[in-house]
């Protein structure tokens, strides 16, 4: 540390710190215009001259180091003069409308503060082409903030500084429109702009907005803080939390603008209930009587096992531990799961057998320290575009080495050292082909594999007959690069790794997560920074609603439901059902057969989203009785529901999200419920009460729930409201001074000090091309809608994106004659759709890529019946299909 003098004040500084910081710090503003702590400095405005005592001239404090004794003045009359000067300058690209709609902009602030009049007319005609962002460069001041942040920070390179001088001017790199561009509206520009040069559309005007409530993103597993505003009752906008630990100040298209759903006109206000084809808007009173009765008369008629209820990984981990809760003790019945079926649990029971904790082991902030990333089926530039970008960002600045194993050419996939373009449905035969290579060549961390792995003669005497070249003949990847990309993650150490349901959505999931783990076991890339397995999980709580027990066979904190059954009894006065829980895709099961009478939907529309749902529809036919609680009236509750409870959003309520980096972060209250919307954890207690357990669901608020839930959850203890108030922390946190844990396994691994390594055998899918089905179908995401798209296909997010697309290479789509923006009929051996078709030279011949977004497409109709062997999650990714172009 140095010592330094600010204004005649002895200030602390560290060497590395620029007089801005260090003043900052002391709480001493020094007025900024180009600067942005999210990106480095760019010194072009001066507006933050400063004096230093020796220096004959200003220096700019954004830029000056501080130094050991540095006397510094910050607001002599003389600064202040030239600041007035440059601010009068700068006030004529200002327009007075402008000033006023948009007070918190940068430069409007410093124009109020110097009280300096904006005289800025409109030079140019402004940009309207783009849906979310509104461009007017007449009121661009050529700070290049908005060129910076998108390179720095997003890492697409939109906007370019054309011409120096007087002629400077920015343009987008379409060099016309913004709409044209390579735009992934992600919003940095617009947050950092100081002046309204751009603006976000549909967003209201920010003079308006009464509030701002710091809360955690409602889409991804990444949990992104952002600050809301809010005026008349309604969220207006969205920006990133500066000092947010994941996000760090960004957020994407999502997070950022598709908001509007909230307000949307069919958004459900009453409860309502089913009367021949028609809903009925009913009292709570009736429906909660209505729903109680039936579940009391289902039960006595069928059994506690007749009933299901599922979790929503939308919803707050208070809200799905009393869900489960519910199912257990009220319903009595371990017949409760959660969508995290369908995406992660293959990684989650992957990394709980092996390592003994099923959750990602390391951070995001580890990323910035691993020398090699390894992305293995993950798409994150699309779909955790936060963390995709930080990816790109760490590969760019610092040369890391990246490896992607997708069969698509991801954006990711472009820059990387290697590309493992494997055949859909060979994650194992490529994986054991990377272990092989480890093995043979002797790259594996011996240290590590004495003192931490187990299994390892039996293990590499399978992984002998593993040999590259028998890899390529099943995936397709050349036998050179794989040796390439084992060498990489070996050598190049720390390594990372990233997976998504690219892994996870096949027949062979579970034990896929598990030849990954082998190639972190072998190389010592555990309990360790900037290494680990982890999962890209899918929704903001995803990861926490299976943790809080919507699982059939764990309870709070991902136990087996005997190993703590009496710990969980004694605070639920209760007993818990000894029967067997059934998963969702069992439910279906017995739902067809006739076995499952009733399910209890919340948050989750099964309906359109799980596979083959041809299968799904006639299950859900058979129900006797569908409660579906959510914003709106989704598909399921469409085809299937009897009982429909409206909920309050997440921007409606308190509680906590848990994100894919085991971080508990608070969720807060933006606005009240529309009409008579209730939250879901009042719902599921106003239930419970009507069945006759209300005085084991008396809560008076969320925090109440939470600290229920430390009490059955030894490893979330610590982690009370008023701490996650300072901040999220990640589990394991067993006490209040617990700082919580970013790396585990450090020591041992969750259950023992050694970790096995497995053989995975490689066995084909039944689900293969043949003359009928010649094509191979993968499924998955598109950066602007979000899984049903319940929520943004209620938002502008659907101009840029109306509706799903068939993705056809290009030597397909002339074999077919199909062309860009063409229908074609697709068909599986399960079902067929009618779907657009996108050229692109991204997927392989042969191969094609579609997305499920679009309720109207049904994408579903085609994916099949088979499912992961060990824990059931549907084989997404791989369905034969044929192609016919439709006239
Ligand atoms: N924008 C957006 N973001 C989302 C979502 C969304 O709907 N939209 N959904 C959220 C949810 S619920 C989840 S679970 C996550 C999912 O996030 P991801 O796991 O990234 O999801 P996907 O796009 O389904 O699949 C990822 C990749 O797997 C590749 N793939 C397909 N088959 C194979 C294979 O056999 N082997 C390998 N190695 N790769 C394969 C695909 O080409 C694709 O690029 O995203 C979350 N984030
Ligand atoms: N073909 C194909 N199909 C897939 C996949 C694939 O890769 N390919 N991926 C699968 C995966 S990984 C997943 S996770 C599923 C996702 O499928 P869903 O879970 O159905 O997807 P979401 O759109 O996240 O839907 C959640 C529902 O929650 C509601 N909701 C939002 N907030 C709240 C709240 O606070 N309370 C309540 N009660 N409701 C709320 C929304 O309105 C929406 O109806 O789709 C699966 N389907
Ligand atoms: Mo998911």
């Amino acid at each position: 540390m140095i010592s330094l003098s600010i204004n005649g004040r002895s200030v602390e500084a560290a060497e590395s710190e620029t007089v801005l910081q260090a003043a900052a710090r002391a709480g001493i503003v020094i007025p900024t215009l180009c600067f942005d702590p999210r990106i480095s400095p760019v010194g072009g405005c001066r507006i933050c001259s400063i004096e230093i005592e020796g220096e004959p001239h200003p220096q700019i404090a954004c830029r000056t180091q501080v130094q050991d004794g540095m006397q510094v003045i910050t607001h002599s009359p003389a600064l202040e003069d030239f600041r007035r000067t440059l601010l009068s300058w700068e006030a004529k690209r200002v327009l007075p409308s402008s000033f006023s709609a948009e007070p918190d902009k940068d430069l409007h602030r410093l124009l109020r503060h110097y009280g300096i009049a904006p005289s800025g007319k409109r030079t140019q005609p402004r940009d309207l082409s783009h849906p979310l962002i509104q461009v007017d460069m007449s009121q661009c001041i050529d700070c290049l903030r908005c060129v910076h942040i998108c390179e720095d920070l997003q890492g697409q390179f939109v906007w370019h500084a054309l011409d120096r001088g007087a002629d400077m001017h920015i343009v987008p790199d379409s060099a016309t429109t913004l709409a044209t561009s390579s735009c992934v509206a992600c919003g940095a520009c617009v947050d950092t702009c100081p002046t309204s040069a751009l603006t976000d559309r549909n967003s209201g005007r920010g003079a308006d907005i009464e509030n701002w409530t710091r809360t955690t993103c409602v889409y991804c597993g990444v949990g992104c803080e952002m600050n809301v505003g809010s005026s008349k009752g309604k969220i207006t906008r969205i920006r990133p939390v500066i000092d947010a630990p994941v996000n760090k100040g960004h957020l994407c298209i999502k997070g950022r603008y598709a908001f509007s759903f909230n307000h949307a006109r069919d958004r459900q206000t009453r409860p309502l209930a089913r009367s021949g084809r028609k809903w009925v808007p009913q009292s709570w009173d009736a429906a909660l009587d209505q729903t109680a009765a039936e579940f009391t008369r289902i039960a006595a008629t069928y059994g506690s096992d007749s009933i299901g209820v599922l979790g929503s990984a939308r919803a707050t981990n208070e809200e799905n531990y009393l869900a489960q809760k519910f199912a257990r003790i009220v319903l009595g019945t371990n017949n409760v799961d959660c969508c995290a079926r369908v995406c992660h649990t293959p990684s989650a029971a992957a990394l709980k057998a092996m390592l003994g904790a099923g959750a990602a082991t390391n951070s995001f902030d580890d990323l910035e320290l691993a020398r090699t990333i390894f992305v293995f089926g993950a798409n994150p530039l699309e779909n955790h575009p936060v963390v995709g970008a930080r990816i790109r960002q760490h590969v760019l600045k610092t040369g890391a080495n990246l490896i992607v194993a997708d069969p698509r050419e991801t954006e990711l996939a472009r820059m990387a050292s290697v590309h493992l373009r494997l055949r859909p449905g060979t994650n194992i035969a490529l994986l054991n082909g990377l272990a092989h290579v480890i093995a043979t060549e002797q790259l594996f961390d011996r240290k590590f594999l004495h003192e931490r792995v187990t299994a390892w003669d039996e293990f590499s005497d399978f992984i002998k007959d593993w040999t590259p070249e028998r890899a390529e003949v099943i995936c397709g990847v050349s036998a050179d690069t794989i040796r390439k990309a084992a060498r990489l993650y070996a050598r190049v150490k720390p390594s990372m790794s990233f997976h998504g349901l690219g892994l996870t959505e096949h027949t062979q999931g579970t034990e896929g997560v598990m030849a990954l783990i082998n190639l972190a076991l072998m190389t010592g890339s555990l309990g360790k920074p900037g290494a680990g397995i982890n999962p890209l999980r899918g929704q903001n709580n995803v990861q926490g609603a299976a943790h809080m027990g919507c699982d059939p066979a764990t309870l709070t904190g991902s136990v087996p439901i005997d190993e703590r059954r009496a710990a969980f009894e004694t605070v639920w006065k209760t007993p818990i059902p000894h029967s067997r829980g059934r998963d969702l895709l069992s439910m279906m099961d017995e739902a067809e057969a006739g076995r499952l009478k009733a399910l209890y939907v919340i948050g989750y529309d099964v309906l359109p989203t799980l596979a083959n749902m041809t299968a799904t529809k006639r299950a859900f036919r058979n129900l006797e009785f569908v409660v579906v609680q959510d914003l709106f009236i989704t598909e399921t509750a469409k085809v299937a529901g009897h009982v429909f409870l409206p909920a309050a959003s997440v921007f409606e309520k308190d509680g906590t999200f848990m994100n894919a980096e085991r971080r508990i972060q608070r969720v807060r209250k933006a606005t009240a419920p529309p009409g008579e919307c209730r939250t879901d954890w009042q719902i599921i207690c106003a239930l419970a009460d009507r069945m006759g357990h209300g005085e084991q669901f008396r809560y008076e608020c969320a925090e109440d729930i939470w600290n229920e839930v430390r009490q059955v959850w030894p490893e979330g203890a610590g982690m009370s409201y008023s701490r996650l108030e300072m901040g999220g922390l990640q589990w394991p946190c067993r006490s209040q001074d617990d700082p919580g844990t970013t790396i585990l396994h450090q020591e041992s691994f969750g259950h023992d000090r050694r970790a096995a390594l497995a053989k995975i055998e490689y066995s084909p899918t039944p689900e293969q091309t043949s003359e009928d089905f010649p094509f191979l179908l993968s499924t998955g995401r598109t950066l602007y809608q979000f899984n049903s798209g319940t929520m943004t296909m209620r938002t502008a997010n659907s101009k840029l994106r109306p509706t799903d697309t068939l993705d056809m290479s290009p030597a397909d789509a002339e074999r077919l004659g199909a062309a860009n923006g063409g229908r074609v009929r697709v068909s599986s051996r399960y079902g067929s759709v009618s779907i657009e078709v996108r050229v692109t030279p991204l997927v392989t011949s042969g191969e094609l890529f579609a997305t499920f977004h679009d309720r109207r497409v049904g994408l579903n109709s085609l994916t099949g019946p088979f499912r992961d062997n060990r824990v059931q999650a549907p084989e997404y990714k791989v369905t034969a299909v044929r192609v016919e172009r439709m006239r």
